[in-house]
């Protein structure tokens, strides 16, 4: 029923005229304004509203049918959400994309222009923060009670600009114009403790005497299912400083600075989403940002938890907390804490509640992204923490000891404090103890987690391990991100169902040989590399986009790339196959190793756009500041997708699956996800090359020599020397002497496997039937990598949780 009948509420009317009465309301009322003297900002504003309005009908029926059935929740914690722009997502889903439009123009505003102003959220670094965006969207598809909570960054992953080819970081004031798309929630504020120290009394009750008060100021934004009523939140939290914070004596003393000094100091912990992607930064803000995400976040949970519940042993029967990688791990010491320390449960019943509540997904295999604290500054930070997880570390490792009698030295790789060359605590050893289920990200992944970086951890409770292989939303990256080829699968399909229902697609194989379905896939493609506006939309559109990482090796890319160049060079007169080779993605700050591959990008591009024997062949474009909306643009261009990360690196990818599921053909290596991608499209239709794990593994132990590849290839030497030489304007020798002299991720040992491979595609490319035939087939099969199966998997195997659907 709707609940504002009940409420002697109108409902939202669904037609045009109706959509612009609303408009003009919301744009008089919320505004303040007209139509004749509205800015454009103005108009958008009010789009969004208005929009979202018809949205916040759902949220109150989903808030009321998920109070009825008292459900187990899932509630999804993660310091990183890419979101991606809310306008069109949510016209979609609410339906009035269409009415929208019309009511716009019909107040003489141009849609386009008025939708333009939406902003992306950027408070993610890349695929996990993506990810967690693609699981909110199928967890609400799907009718999962669950809740996202994160930290609403005042700025989000910085903006790149190129400055003489060099990456160049510029603030992301992201909400600086405001932001439509949220809630705030000022009755659910927080209260955060950091610093100071621990008091016991006689009875043994510890308590936290904090040197430091925060409050967290809690916003929320929609979440909507598509093709369901369910709307969920995803709750952001920001820093506050107390009333008290601001020192009014010395603010009347003109001590200005001073007077906010407190203020802004608490004001920082949420002022900025950390741009390392999987690196350290080791910063004691990022450890405060962790603890003040994880404890405004859990005493949220407690309250919602109360709403319905009294007895904690019901807790964990009415609650999971997935923990999006290590960075909301705190979260294991400080329910132990609530639960002992504030409501005086004994020690034992507080941990089997813990361990049954919590769930760790591992996004990586990198060791040095395994993040760590030094011991003194966690101390400091936070006393009565560090307490508990020496507890907790002393009932694990008796565990350990008992199960391993006499291993002192797995005892020692377990513990949860390092203890060598400095004390310091694991966060992956305490994630893994402290869930009851972990998983990796991708088949590969979850097999090298227990068999490598978690090893001794499987061998001990070989249960806990999972996998789930990763997805991306259907309704993101095809049926918004490429409208045309939407139309086209529903054309051919004869319905639109398999927006909900990926596994669908597999009704395209039959039409993957017919000449004019064939034709108006081709014509599709083209139209969306016209769209993109880079390069001859006749040319192989080759793309690589994602993060600038030493693993995922853009530079082999780039060998690649001088190879073609030297043999256009050495042959003008020889045909070729026109390429458009696009980059996308940043590089963390501090990476320079990373920023020089980016710097080498640029100036190979500007040598070749400067050769008039080579441009009309090859052309390399990196348009700057990647993100989802301009990944969003690419994706649907692309013919050829670049996932060439050396094997055992990439956890899983998925990048690589919008790519695939819009039609790309993939060159890849056997890692992450690729595995079963190729499993997936065939191998026909996939263009593998390199290393394998085992091999990769191998020639490193074996003592790797990236120069014997060197002096036996002439045209890898070639490519190399043109770089040592400076040849592209004097830049990029770092690059070319890391490779020839440590080579960390094999670039040299798979070049030429890759370029052999990159020469099977021109091949390919040339018979167009056939390329269509198995661009066709990667959609077709892509079903699988739907988020609504990765969050079905999660709900079966991991979560345990049903349903609950909200009522018409
Ligand atoms: C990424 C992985 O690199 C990627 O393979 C995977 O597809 C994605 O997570 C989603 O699972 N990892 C990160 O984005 C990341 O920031 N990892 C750091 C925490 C180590």
């Amino acid at each position: 029923m709707d609940v504002r009948n009940g409420m002697g509420l109108r409902p939202l009317g669904t037609s045009a005229a109706e959509f612009e009465q609303d408009l003009l309301s919301n744009l008089y009322y919320r505004r303040g304004t007209t139509v004749e003297s509205a800015s454009t900002q103005d108009a958008y504003e009010t789009l969004a509203l208005t929009v979202r309005d018809r949205l916040a009908e759902r949220r109150v029926r989903t808030a009321a049918a998920h109070y009825a059935a008292n459900p187990r929740w899932v509630y999804y914690l993660s310091a990183e959400y890419l979101l991606g722009k809310q306008l069109e997502q949510n016209m979609l889903y609410s339906g009035t994309d269409r009415i929208a439009r019309i009511a716009l123009q019909q107040l003489g505003m141009d849609p386009d222009e008025v939708e333009s102003l939406d902003v992306e959220p950027g408070l993610g670094n890349g695929g996990l923060g993506r990810l967690a965006a693609c699981l909110l969207d199928a967890m609400a598809t799907l009718d999962i009670p669950a809740v996202g909570y994160g930290i609403r960054y005042d700025l989000g992953i910085f903006k790149q600009t190129f400055s003489d080819g060099a990456q160049v970081e510029k603030p992301d004031d992201w909400s600086y114009q405001g932001n439509p798309w949220e809630f705030p929630a000022p009755d659910d504020q927080q209260t955060v403790f950091f610093y100071g120290h621990t008091e016991r009394d006689e009875a043994g009750k510890t308590t936290w005497i904090p040197g430091e008060v925060v409050l967290g100021e809690p916003s929320h934004m929609l979440v909507p299912g598509h093709g369901t009523d369910t709307v969920n939140i995803v709750r952001l939290w920001r820093a506050r400083g107390s009333e008290s914070s601001f020192d009014l004596s010395r603010f009347s003393a003109g001590q200005y600075a001073e007077a906010v000094d407190e203020a802004v100091h608490a004001e920082n912990i949420s002022k900025v989403l950390y741009p390392d992607d999987s690196t350290d930064s080791g910063r004691e803000l990022r450890l405060k940002q962790q603890y003040f995400l994880v404890s405004c976040s859990l005493r949220d949970i407690i309250r919602r938890f109360r709403l319905r519940n009294s007895d904690w042993a019901d807790f964990p029967k009415k609650t999971v907390i997935q923990l999006n990688d290590t960075h909301p791990t705190l979260a294991i010491p400080e329910l132990m804490r609530l639960l002992v320390d504030e409501e005086g449960l004994n020690w034992d019943l507080a941990w089997a509640l813990v361990r049954q509540t919590f769930a760790y997904t591992c996004h990586t295999l990198l060791p040095e992204a395994l993040e760590t604290w030094p011991v003194p500054m966690f101390e400091r930070l936070l006393p009565r923490h560090l307490e508990i997880i020496y507890t907790i570390n002393e009932h694990f490792l008796a565990e350990v000891r008992e199960a391993f009698p006499g291993d002192a030295d797995r005892v020692r790789r377990m513990s949860l404090i390092q203890e060598e060359p400095e004390r310091r605590v694991r966060m992956a050893n305490l994630a893994v103890v402290g869930t009851q289920a972990v998983n990796g990200v991708a088949e590969l992944h979850s097999e090298l987690l227990a068999s490598t970086t978690l090893r001794d951890f499987a061998e001990l409770w070989p249960d806990k391990f999972h996998n789930v292989t990763n997805g991306i939303s259907p309704r993101r990256f095809i049926r918004i991100a490429n409208p045309t080829l939407s139309s086209l699968i529903t054309e051919g399909l004869g319905g639109d169902e398999w927006i909900d229902d990926l596994d669908r697609l597999a009704g395209l194989e039959a039409l993957a040989d017919d000449a004019s379905f064939q034709a108006r896939w081709r014509a599709v493609k083209q139209a969306n590399k016209v769209r993109l506006g880079l390069g001859d939309p006749d040319s192989l559109t080759d793309v690589m986009i994602k993060r600038f990482h030493e693993y995922k090796r853009q530079q082999l890319k780039l060998l690649h790339i001088i190879t073609m160049y030297h043999r256009i060079k050495a042959n003008p007169g020889q045909a070729y196959v026109p390429r458009t080779v696009l980059f996308a993605g940043k590089a963390a700050p501090a990476y320079h190793a990373a920023k020089h591959i980016i710097r080498l990008i640029n100036a190979v591009a500007a040598v070749i756009d400067a050769d008039p024997a080579v441009s009309p062949y090859l052309k390399v474009v990196f348009p700057a500041n990647y993100n989802v909306t301009l990944g969003s643009l690419i994706i649907p261009a692309a013919d050829l997708s670049e996932q060439i990360s050396m094997a055992g690196k990439e956890a899983s990818g998925t990048g690589n699956m919008k790519l695939a599921l819009n039609g790309a053909l993939t060159i890849g290596t056997l890692d992450g996800a690729n595995i079963e991608i190729r499993d997936r499209v065939g191998g026909d239709n996939f263009f593998l090359f390199g290393l394998d794990t085992p091999a990769a593994v191998a020639l490193k132990e074996n003592g790797y020599r990236p120069r014997d590849h060197y002096d036996r290839d002439a045209e890898l030497r070639h490519a190399l020397d043109s770089i040592l030489d400076g040849k592209f304007l004097g830049i990029g020798r770092e690059v070319g002497e890391s490779l020839l002299n440590s080579d960390e991720y094999l670039t040299l040992a798979d070049y030429r496997a890759y370029v052999d491979a990159q020469d099977e595609v021109d091949v390919a490319w040339q018979d167009t039937e056939t390329w269509t035939r198995k661009s066709i087939l990667n959609t077709a099969r892509s079903g699988f990598f739907s988020a609504d199966r990765t969050v079905r998997d999660y709900a079966a195997e991991i979560w345990h949780v049903n349903p609950v659907k909200v009522a018409r």
